[in-house]
């Protein structure tokens, strides 16, 4: 009966998928199957209407059959969903124009993961990846009317445990919560080439999905069809650009065709060809020239300037299929030149140097089909006005939706592109490379074409992490026999000095390949630590290793990938998750929602040493935030300081995937945290820096501009009150796209009360403002701050709502928010200068009135 209930209703909802009208493209017709699909348990009762793209979990929640899996601790109680197995079942109907045509194609743009997929009952499809794409001829089998598309989906977990038990031996996968799953220590994430993080990460909760991730369409042609477009770009620089449009072509046919790229940017034709298909696959290849190109440029150096290129293919003038495609112009290259201190690893972007400002990136959502254009628009603003221009898509989560890399190439943001491998070691039997073999070619045809692609990594941490050759690491070595090890390392080897690169080589020209982040050379035996002067790093010295934040002025590298400091998220985001009963940072439910096991323990450590460990709740949640905007700040401006030793600062995180505790700097909800500001101004073109150095301060102008400039600098001292101790200015040449060493001011200790006095410091050109920055002789928690009078007012001013803010005394790290997080200040944690106004520009939603319950906090409030 149960089975009945659900054809029924599949059967109605089919009537939807009939329904759908195909995208007319030409002569190919592309029908999308996302509608009217139908989930149900296989060993249970289960079932309802599904969301394709979707997972088994937010279809689940969608029909009430479960809670909201990231309210306070409901994740433990879900652990059962990835244990099951999961039919998605659809009926279709077609049209005689689709049917009717020569050739007939399914493509799943993601299955996730183990999933059988019958069409009328017959199995065209047995897919057991999820980062790759699928595509299967079904013209056989397919009918007119009432077509049942079926997709029984393996549990990922139980293959996993197969896959383990089969093992001669278990893998190091560090993050897998496999005992939160109720596997105990049996760590299956690496049998299964599906996101590391949804196994769980020490930021992430454990959500093993199985589901259709991406969408589903069928393509029906004739004649010929485009399969691939890419724009090789053999030669790129501001005089000429010497590119290859290589297109793959299917035919069903012997055809004669004229193959034509068109410029639709510039407006002509670029290429033109005659040619003889033969029956299959065809790669066709179109040389041609732009002259004075428009180069694409990254984020602060210029306009990210886009082509885009039409290819058609031609029978007699008649158009027979054609595809766009868009690319910007730019040579990108990784140059690691030998210097007398190692060999240094620098971004070159049409020839100029770039320093590398960014952050590490992770998926937007534990349910990645819930992940809405909107939240990639964000997310990426969120990086432009932070003044970024790199982030890092990490290997424990996915090669990223299309428009992720349109946006980044829209904005001029650079994607250092990990391959999906993180934290652990992988099989390397014939079927796992071959399967990693056919993902690493999917992804890399369809991302090859984004300018904002510069680099392709292999992988994350797994080369310090299994460091074969000789002894360190993180001790994985020490678990295995001597022909455990060369096995491990085999496979090692194999994707990653072989595979991957090849794959890189064969399909790709222009990007290079970086095989493990960090890594002190190319070599496999390159093995990064915090004292090599080669390649990139990971400096979790700060944080793991409880060094002091002025350590990040110690632990200098060529290009710091990665490092990262904890905060708690805001009230308003703690709200969507606990209850006022959990409001405790060591209740159950906050710690469900803090995953680093040290996490708290490291927050109040790193408190004690700079501040102090507030008492009250909601305090800690925004202390949490100022130390991390305080580490950070300083970590970002010692790599800006190493300029041009160092050459990119990314920190880890920039977003979150659920609302947790953890290294991110806009949290689930897009909410700016404090050191998500902090980041805006540390990473501005022009940057001042200071370093406290006994009875001195070393100061630092960093520009990132292409020409030297000459500027002013004033320097004032003053106390907490406004009353001003000392001011003189300096005129400064500051060198291009360098750090410039300025001289150090001078200061009596005996005179000068450092604990009740603090810097200003502004650098002019010709009286325009390029930075400030307010310096502090001593640590947050030894300064004498006087209790603040803070006023704040509601201003508007030609048409743009605004708020004035003005204390008394000095405000360091001042808040402004309402209780219902509607508050949206384009400024804010900032430190307030005493008896001086400051203006700042609010979003807020148009349709909130009121004063919007403006409140603050600050070090004192309690
Ligand atoms: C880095 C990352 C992640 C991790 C983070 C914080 O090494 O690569 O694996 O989440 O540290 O521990």
């Amino acid at each position: 009966m149960e089975k009945l209930g659900l054809i029924i209703m599949v059967a109605a909802l089919a009537v939807l998928n009939s329904c759908t009208k195909p995208d007319v493209m030409k002569n190919k017709l592309v029908v999308n199957l996302n509608s009217a699909w139908a989930y149900e348990q296989v060993d249970g009762d289960y079932k309802g209407k599904a969301s394709v793209p979707g997972t088994i979990h937010t279809d689940l929640l969608a029909n009430k059959q479960i809670e909201d899996p990231f309210y306070r601790t409901n994740e433990k109680d879900l652990q059962w969903i990835d244990k099951e197995d999961w039919i998605y079942q659809t009926m279709f109907d077609v049209e005689a124009d689709l049917l009717n045509k020569d050739r007939i194609d399914l493509h799943f743009y993601g299955l996730d993961t183990y999933a059988d997929v019958f069409l009328n009952d017959t199995l065209i499809l047995k897919a057991n990846n999820m980062h790759r794409e699928w595509n299967v001829d079904i013209k056989p089998w397919l009918k007119n009317e009432g077509n049942k598309l079926k997709v029984y989906f393996h549990s990922p977990i139980k293959k996993g445990v197969e896959l383990y038990d089969a093992s001669p031996f278990a893998y190091p996968a560090v993050n897998d919560q496999s005992e939160n799953g109720g596997l105990g220590d049996k760590k299956v994430s690496v049998f299964t080439r599906k996101a590391g993080y949804h196994y769980g990460w020490d930021w992430g909760p454990r959500f093993v999905t199985s589901g259709i991730w991406r969408p589903v369409q069928i393509r029906g042609w004739d004649d010929a069809d485009i399969e691939s477009i890419y724009i090789k770009q053999e030669f790129v620089d501001k005089e000429q650009a010497n590119l290859t449009a290589e297109l793959m072509v299917n035919s069903e046919n012997e055809l004669e065709v004229t193959v034509l790229l068109v410029n639709l940017t510039d407006d002509n034709i670029a290429s033109k060809k005659e040619l003889k298909l033969i029956k299959g696959r065809n790669q066709l290849n179109l040389n041609f020239d732009i002259l004075q190109p428009k180069l694409w440029w990254s984020n602060g150096l210029g306009d990210p300037h886009m082509y885009e290129f039409e290819a058609q293919l031609k029978i007699n003038d008649k158009i027979i299929c054609s595809e766009k495609v868009k690319t910007g112009l730019r040579s990108i290259k990784l140059i690691r030149e030998k210097d007398s201190e190692g060999e240094g690893f620098a971004f070159e972007l049409n020839g100029v140097r770039v320093f590398a400002k960014g952050a590490n990136y992770i998926p937007n959502d534990s349910f990645l089909p819930s992940v809405t254009k909107k939240d990639y628009q964000k997310v990426i603003a969120d990086a432009v006005n932070a003044n970024m221009n790199m982030l890092r898509v990490w290997g424990g989560g996915v090669y990223e939706d299309d428009y992720f890399y349109e946006l980044c190439d829209e904005n001029g943001i650079m994607v250092w592109q990990d391959f999906m491998f993180a934290c652990s070691m992988y099989p390397g039997d014939k079927e796992f490379l071959d399967n990693v073999r056919a993902e690493a070619i999917d992804n890399v045809i369809r991302l090859r074409n984004h300018p904002s692609i510069a680099l392709w990594c292999g992988n994350n941490e797994m080369n310090t992490a299994w460091h074969y050759y000789s002894k360190g690491g993180w001790g994985w070595k020490d678990w295995y026999t001597k022909d455990q090890q060369d096995s491990i390392q085999e496979a090692y080897l194999n994707v990653f000095h072989k595979i991957l690169p090849d794959v890189l080589d064969e399909k790709i020209v222009g990007v290079d390949y970086w095989p493990s982040s960090p890594q002190a050379g190319y070599e496999p035996d390159q093995h990064a630590s915090y004292e090599t002067t080669s390649g990139d790093m990971h400096y979790w010295g700060v944080w793991h290793g409880l060094h002091a934040f002025e350590d990040f002025d110690k632990y200098k590298s060529r290009f710091m990938s990665e490092y990262g400091f904890q905060s708690f998220p805001e009230l308003t985001t703690v709200k969507t998750y606990a209850k006022e009963e959990d409001f405790n940072i060591e209740s159950d439910v906050m710690a469900a929602h803090q995953r680093s096991g040290i996490g708290n323990l490291r927050i109040k450590e790193y408190l004690s040493w700079y501040y102090h460990v507030p008492e009250d709740f909601e305090q800690f949640l925004y202390m949490s935030q100022v130390l991390q905007a305080h580490g950070i700040r300083m970590a970002i401006e010692a790599h800006r300081r190493a300029m041009p030793y160092c050459m990119g600062s990314l920190y880890w995180q920039i977003n979150d995937c659920w609302p947790v505790a953890s290294w991110s700097s806009t949290d689930y909800n897009h909410n700016w945290k404090a050191v998500h500001y902090a980041v805006k101004k540390a990473y501005e073109p022009v940057l001042i820096s200071t370093v406290n150095s006994r009875d001195h301060v070393q100061i630092f102008i960093v520009s990132d501009k292409l020409k030297d400039i000459k500027t002013d600098l004033e320097i004032e001292v003053m106390d907490f009150k406004g009353n001003r101790l000392f001011s003189e200015t300096r005129s400064a040449k500051i060198k291009a796209n360098t750090r410039t060493r300025i001289e150090d001011f001078i200061f009596n200790k005996q005179t000068l009360d450092t604990q009740s006095c603090f810097m200003l410091l502004t650098l002019r050109d010709n009286n325009k403002v390029l930075s400030s920055k307010i310096h502090y002789f001593d640590k947050p928690k030894n300064l004498k701050l006087i209790k603040p009078e803070i006023n704040i007012e509601r201003i508007e001013s030609a048409g743009k709502k605004l708020i004035k803010v003005k204390s008394n005394v000095l405000v360091p790290g001042l808040y402004i928010y309402s209780d219902d997080g509607i508050l949206s200040l384009d400024e804010n944690y900032f430190d307030l200068l005493p008896n001086s106004e400051k203006i700042i520009g609010l979003s807020v939603l148009d349709t909130i009135i009121g004063d919007y319950g403006i409140k603050y906090r600050h070090l004192l409030s309690k």
